[in-house]
């Protein structure tokens, strides 16, 4: 009989709905000692997380998450707010005794995730962050390929995260949708929001950073602040381009954008070794494109491999042989895993502490930018 992990979740946005999905599905595909329950969801707005909770299948609702801490009918707190509120949070939910789910990215900066990380530590409390893409099946194999020594020396890794939906001047900035471009709220745009994915499933693939050089630019410098009523300077990172080394010697380049007209969410990556190279394309998430230099000359191409069979990652949990599944398993991947660390007692990546090396990267990345120069990524800024 499986035990349950009491969940209770703070935020409702797109996050709290990706998640409050995880929990509700996993049990039905994957067999594990903890079941979640969805025990409480907590937002401001009474109404509208009455309604969540109710979509969802939350059992109460909490308007103050003082509160929601204070329960000891709550196991795990799931931090879905802007990324401003993960400090403070996380440190009272720690002292709390309680499990932590945190969003992506950790925290504003690096100092903050330290004293994040000092605090579960403290605690001893169960804590992961959701860096979901980690665990797209095509982008497991991927990693699983990589340790197997496939690609040999490591030369080149490319990532990038082009979007499109800031480009109108009158979009404003602040409140429930769109405080992903109030610095005050988000601390800096496509850098904590959409490069950290792409550095967090780096150093998981290819190891540490050594320094960046990077660019920013705000496109638009000026917008209406839903909160304040007024059109106020806009401090996010619009777009961000950086190039890295990495320890391994591997040479890095990344970028990221909301400007890129007719690109979504087109994250890609690219690594060349050696031996073989490996792409992959959130567009076209199920599949993992590989070369292979040691293929018989004549056949050798790029091989355009769907993982979709039940010895790829995760896919013996879903359908049959072929037929794929997509963005949302793969935050039901990290819920299973998660599940089965706490069962096990082994820490699931990434950590608290593992989520920091990402936002070490990021503060460098800022530095530099605004520094116009290179910045080792050991400091914190
Ligand atoms: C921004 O548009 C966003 O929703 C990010 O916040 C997510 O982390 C990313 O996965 C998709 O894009």
């Amino acid at each position: 009989m499986s035990r349950p992990l009491n969940i209770g979740m703070i935020g409702y946005g797109f996050m709290g709905r990706a998640h409050s999905n995880a929990y509700n599905r996993v049990s039905n595909f994957f067999e594990l000692e903890y079941h979640p329950v969805l025990k409480a969801v907590c937002g401001r707005n009474a109404e509208a997380v009455a309604a969540f909770a109710n979509t969802w299948g939350y059992e109460s609702t909490e308007t103050d998450w003082r509160q929601l801490l204070a329960r000891a009918d709550i196991d795990a707190i799931d931090i879905c707010v802007p990324n401003n509120l993960h400090k403070e949070i996380a440190l009272a939910a720690a002292e709390a005794g309680k499990i932590i789910l945190c969003e992506k990215p950790l925290a504003l900066s690096a100092i903050e995730g330290e004293q994040m990380c000092q605090a579960v530590e403290k605690a001893g409390v169960t804590n992961m962050v959701w860096y979901n893409y980690r665990r797209v099946p095509a982008v497991t194999l991927a990693k699983e390929i990589i340790d197997s020594g496939k690609l040999g020396r490591i030369f080149h890794y490319r990532a990038n995260f082009l979007q499109d939906w800031t480009i109108a001047e009158d979009l404003p900035q602040g409140g429930a949708a769109l405080w992903r471009l109030d610095a005050a709220a988000a601390g800096s745009g496509v850098t904590g929001d959409l490069l950290a994915h792409c550095i967090d499933t780096a150093l998981w693939m290819n190891g540490g950073i050594r320094d960046v050089n990077a660019m920013t630019e705000t496109f638009v410098k000026q917008r209406h602040h839903q909160l304040t009523g007024k059109v106020e300077e806009v401090g996010i990172d619009d777009a961000c381009t950086f190039m890295c080394h990495f320890e391994n010697g591997s040479l890095g380049l990344f970028e990221s954008t909301r400007y890129a007209r007719g690109h979504k969410a087109l994250y890609t990556l690219e690594i060349n070794g050696a031996h073989a190279s490996i792409k992959w394309d959130l567009h076209d998430l199920h599949r993992l494109e590989y070369f292979d230099h040691a293929d018989e000359s004549r056949v050798r191409g790029w091989r355009s491999i769907h993982v979709s069979d039940a010895d790829q990652p995760y896919m013996d949990h879903w359908w049959v042989p072929g037929l794929q599944i997509g963005y949302e398993h793969s935050f039901v991947h990290q819920v299973a895993d998660f599940l089965a660390g706490l069962a096990s007692g082994e820490p699931v990546a990434p950590t608290f502490r593992d989520a920091l090396e990402t936002q070490k990267v990021c503060d460098a990345v800022l530095a530099s930018a605004k520094n116009r120069s290179w910045r080792e990524v050991s400091r914190l800024a």
